[in-house]
């Protein structure tokens, strides 16, 4: 079912709580209070909550470093995320993971992965396992146009295609991987074009537009939970600050970024509910929600423990 005015507003409320997380977490590290690397999503969030609102809460996902707007659209506990992000043992991996490790099993988080396209395979072999067990659930692998030119995403494609995997490939096509202009290394520079020639159902859309991101995944997922095998979803998006803290962001112009601004999500959302009548108090108590519940993750994760030394042999292999 297309989304509904409602609808739109709790999408909106769920991307406000994004962008203010990463906001939070920004001043935190320009504070000093947060080391190790982050990689913000602002810009980003209509794909995260357009994408992960439709699934049920045992449909899994896995994503890469820029993942915290899809795992907190996914379920996950902004308190949860943000004790992780301090390194507080009440965090989502027990404050040993950090920024770029959250991971929910409850909530159908795979861990977030580093590695370029290392969550492809991984969502697959979710797939595969969901198809085998008959449990009707579906994986969906959220990753970068970067990801398009490692091995292991071609590897995928075929595989998943022969299988017909229950599963959704979201590739958020930000325009640059790290520094590099994809264009500059990406021999087809339409990438749901790649997928299509795996023989998978693939469509590009306007990413930034939250509604159309809801609505192509619920055609996705009927597509998948009937077993028509996987689909592809390359969404045009646009990261409006730097890859990570601290990315001098030499590689395009000012001007450019600010006219990425002038076409961000949250603000295109709000038009889009001022036309359907939703009056400016009605987004400004959403707004004021958002703030609330990001104050209190705060809250929450500055008074929670640091792990104990110990707990660093708690939860490994061998
Ligand atoms: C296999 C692998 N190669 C190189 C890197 C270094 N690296 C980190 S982020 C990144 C760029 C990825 O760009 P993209 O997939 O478009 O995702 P985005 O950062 O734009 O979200 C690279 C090359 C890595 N983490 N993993």
């Amino acid at each position: 079912m297309p989304l509904s005015s409602d609808g739109l507003l709790d999408a909106y409320r769920h991307m406000l709580v994004i962008r203010k997380f990463e906001e939070t977490i920004r001043s935190l590290y320009q504070a000093g209070k947060i080391r190790g690397s982050f990689h913000p999503c602002i810009g980003q969030e209509a794909v995260a909550v357009g994408c992960c609102l439709p699934l049920n809460r045992d449909d899994f996902i896995s994503c890469t470093y820029r993942g915290h707007g899809q795992a907190l659209a996914k379920g996950l506990s902004p308190r949860a995320a943000m004790a992780e992000m301090l390194g507080k043992s009440t965090g989502c991996s027990k404050g040993k993971g950090g920024s770029m490790h959250f991971t929910d099993m409850r909530n159908g988080l795979m861990v977030s992965n580093a590695i370029v396209a290392a969550g492809i395979p991984h969502a697959a072999g979710v797939a595969l396992a969901a198809r085998m067990q008959g449990t009707g659930q579906v994986a969906v692998a959220f990753f970068g146009e970067g990801a398009v030119n490692q091995g292991v995403f071609h590897e995928t494609m075929n595989l998943a295609t022969v299988w017909k995997l229950p599963l959704v490939l979201v590739c958020e096509n930000n325009l640059y991987s790290e520094m590099t202009p994809y264009k500059e290394t990406t021999s087809v520079i339409k990438l749901h074009g790649r997928a299509a020639s795996y023989g998978m159902a693939a469509v590009c859309i306007d990413g930034n537009d939250v509604e159309l991101a809801y609505n192509t995944m619920e055609d996705a997922l009927l597509a998948a939970r009937r077993g028509d095998g996987p689909f592809f979803i390359e969404a045009m998006t646009y990261r409006l600050t730097g890859h990570m803290m601290g990315d001098p962001e030499v590689y395009r112009t000012k001007e450019e970024v600010a006219q990425a601004w002038e076409n961000e999500p949250i603000r295109r959302l709000e038009r889009r509910l001022r036309s359907l009548d939703h009056a400016d108090a009605e987004l400004a108590r959403l707004e004021a929600e958002a703030d609330e519940i990001i104050m209190d993750a705060l809250q929450f994760a500055e008074s929670s423990p640091e792990p104990e030394p110990e707990d660093a042999f708690v939860d490994i292999f061998a």
